[in-house]
C-alpha cells in the first residue's frame, strides 16, 4: 500500500526525485515526511510545489466526498474572485476569515461580516481565527461534524488552525507542514483529531504575488495614509513602483517591513486603468491599496495579473 507524506499530503516515492512526495528509496517504508517537507520542517527552506492541483480538481473532490467544508480566506484577499470559488462548493459550508491577528484593530469584525453579506451575498456562517485566539467556539461549531474538509486560498493558514486543533484537543498526530509560500500542502491530508476527521487540502492558487519573508504579514497592519493632490509614484519597498493620478486620499494596507517612499516626477510605464471611489486595490497575496475618490492608476504591466479590484472593506458606503 503506497504511504503519503504527513506534511503535505502527497503520496510517498522514490522513482523521481522532481516529483511530489519523493524520499530516498530506503527511507520509503518509513519515512514520515517527503524530503521537501523535511527541508521546509527542519532547515526553514522553502521549496516550491512543482505539481500544484487546480482549483477545479479540489472543488470536484469536495462535490463529491465532502459532508462539510470550512472555506478560508484572509480579510485582505478576500474578493470576488474567491468567491466565486466558494459559491461552486455545494455541500454545506462555512466561511472563515483566517488571520484575524492581521485585521486593523479600528475595523471590527461585525463590519467585515457585514460588508462580506452585503457585497457577496454569503448567507452561511462567518467567522474569524488567528493562530493565537482561543478558538474554542470553532472548535465547538466544527466538532458537530465527524469529518470536516478546510479548504482555501493558498496561505491562508489552512495547516497552521488545523496544527493548532491538534495541539488544543492533545492528539498525537505528525505536524502539516507550514509556510508562507504559497501551495505548501501538496494534497489532501486526513487527520483524526478527537472524534473528527479533518482534512487538510491544497491551496486555491489564484495568480498571487510571490512574497518573501519581509513581505508577508505576520502581525496587526498599520494602515499608512497619503494624502494625494498631485499625479505620484509611491515605490512600494524594493519590489515595483505604482502611479496614481487623483485627488484621493490613498491608504496602504502591506506588512510594516514594507517600506513606502512617495516621488514627484517619476513615471511609471505599464498598464492603465480607472479605479472607482471606495475601492480597494488588492495586490494578492501582497496586501492592498485603499482609495477614497475617483483615480486613475499606473502598474508595472508584470503586476496586473495579481490586481483585484473590490469595494472598500474598511468603511464608507460598502458598510451600510
Ligand atoms: N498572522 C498570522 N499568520 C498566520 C496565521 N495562520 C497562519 N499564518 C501564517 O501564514 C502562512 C501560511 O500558513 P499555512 O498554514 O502554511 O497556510 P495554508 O493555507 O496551509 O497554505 P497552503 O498549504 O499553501 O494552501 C505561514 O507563514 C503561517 O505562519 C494566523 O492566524 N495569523
Ligand atoms: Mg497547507
Amino acid at each position: 500500500m503506497s504511504r503519503i507524506c504527513y506534511g503535505c499530503g502527497s503520496k510517498l516515492q522514490y522513482a523521481d526525485k522532481e516529483k511530489n512526495g519523493y524520499v530516498r528509496k530506503e527511507k520509503i517504508n518509513d519515512a514520515k515526511y517527503c524530503e521537501r517537507c523535511f527541508k521546509m520542517i527542519h532547515y526553514g527552506e522553502n521549496i516550491k510545489n512543482k505539481e500544484p492541483k487546480t482549483i477545479d480538481e479540489i472543488i470536484k473532490t469536495l462535490n463529491k466526498n465532502a459532508k462539510f467544508v470550512v472555506f478560508m480566506s484572509s480579510f485582505i484577499d478576500i474578493s470576488y474572485d474567491i468567491v466565486n470559488i466558494y459559491k461552486k462548493i455545494k455541500v454545506p459550508k462555512i466561511l472563515v476569515i483566517s488571520k484575524s491577528d492581521i485585521i486593523p484593530k479600528n475595523i471590527s469584525f461585525e463590519e467585515i461580516k457585514k460588508y462580506i453579506r452585503v457585497n457577496y451575498g454569503i448567507k452561511e456562517d462567518i467567522v474569524f481565527t488567528s493562530y493565537n485566539s482561543s478558538l474554542n467556539s470553532f472548535i465547538k461549531k466544527i466538532s458537530e461534524y465527524d469529518e470536516i474538509y478546510f479548504v482555501g486560498m493558498t496561505s491562508s493558514g489552512k495547516s497552521t488552525l488545523i496544527n493548532k486543533i491538534n495541539e488544543k484537543l492533545g492528539s498525537k498526530n505528525v505536524k502539516l507542514t507550514t509556510s508562507y509560500k504559497e501551495n505548501t500542502t501538496e494534497d489532501f491530508v486526513r487527520l483524526k483529531i478527537g472524534n473528527m476527521t479533518i482534512i487538510d487540502s491544497p491551496g486555491f492558487l489564484i495568480e498571487n504575488f510571490e512574497v518573501g519573508k519581509n513581505e508577508n504579514i505576520f502581525e496587526e497592519i498599520k494602515p499608512i495614509t497619503y494624502q494625494n493632490k498631485l499625479p505620484c509614484t509611491f515605490k512600494i519597498g524594493n519590489l515595483f513602483k505604482i502611479r496614481i493620478d487623483g485627488k484621493s486620499s490613498v491608504v496602504f494596507y502591506f506588512s510594516k517591513n514594507i517600506n513606502l517612499e512617495r516621488l514627484y516626477n517619476n513615471k511609471v510605464i505599464g498598464t492603465t486603468f480607472r479605479v472607482g471611489k471606495d475601492s480597494d486595490i488588492i495586490i494578492t497575496g501582497l496586501g492592498f491599496i485603499k482609495t477614497t475618490e475617483d483615480i486613475t492608476i499606473t502598474v508595472p504591466s508584470d503586476i496586473v495579473k495579481y490586481i483585484n479590484i473590490r469595494p472598500s472593506i474598511t468603511g464608507g458606503k460598502n458598510l451600510k
